[in-house]
């Protein structure tokens, strides 16, 4: 079965909380970015934790080695059970993400290619391809590949095999996820959840398709 992963995305703790445990009978983990950790503080994890949810950090970890071990070690202490790690920053530097998610138990993410139109400018052209080698490599426990290019999924699923992938892209952005639940471990869907009128219908709706 393919997880359905919200992207939690809103920037008002309240509103992120009550969305948060509407949905959580139809989605078996919460994407925590950026957006809302800035906006509410790393606390917000605490908040979410009672809803027994896996919580992913979605902080695209691109540093060198020593800087990916400082945010890493952040990431898990605040109660986070994975974290998104960019790969084009090669092996020593993903690699530390990894031991650290690994050393908590946890679990680390390389971003193969991402989801939206520029990123072919330079994930195309045999990229994509090579970072999820290094995912592999550095024995992370999977990728993040686009719902926007389900061919792309196919392409990076030969190279990683049984590893996860986790797909961003479905719906705001124009993936769907008919074509591509049957292809990935997760779908990863932020707005058209959480900035629906009934976002615990439309997760609800969500959790039927998935194959
Ligand atoms: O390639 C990526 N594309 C992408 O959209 C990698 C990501 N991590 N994301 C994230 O997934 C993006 O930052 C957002 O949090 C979520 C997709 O949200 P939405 O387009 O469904 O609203």
């Amino acid at each position: 079965m393919t997880e359905l992963i919200l992207s939690l995305d809103v920037l008002d703790k309240t509103e992120a909380c009550a969305i948060a445990k509407s949905c959580a009978p139809y989605i078996d983990a919460i994407k925590v970015g950026y957006p809302l950790v800035l906006a509410t503080g790393l606390s917000i994890v605490r908040d979410l934790a009672d809803l027994g949810l896996p919580l992913i950090a979605d902080f695209k970890v691109a540093d060198i080695p020593n800087t990916n071990r400082l945010i890493c070690e952040a990431v898990f202490s605040a109660g986070f059970d994975a974290v998104i790690a960019h790969g084009f920053v090669g092996p020593d530097a993903a690699r530390t993400c990894v031991e650290v998610a690994h050393s908590h138990g946890g679990a680390a993410y390389i971003v193969a290619e991402m989801s939206h139109p520029g990123a072919t400018e330079f994930f195309h052209g045999g990229v994509a391809e090579r970072i999820a080698e290094l995912a592999v490599a550095v024995r992370a426990d999977g990728i993040i590949a686009p719902a926007t290019r389900p061919e792309r999924i196919v392409r990076l699923r030969e190279i990683i095999g049984k590893k996860t992938i986790y797909s961003p892209g479905v719906g705001a952005q124009g993936g769907d996820p008919d074509a591509v639940a049957r292809l990935v471990d997760g779908i990863i869907v932020g707005r058209s959840i959480y900035a629906a009128e009934d976002p615990a219908a439309e997760a609800e709706r969500l959790s039927r398709i998935r194959r």
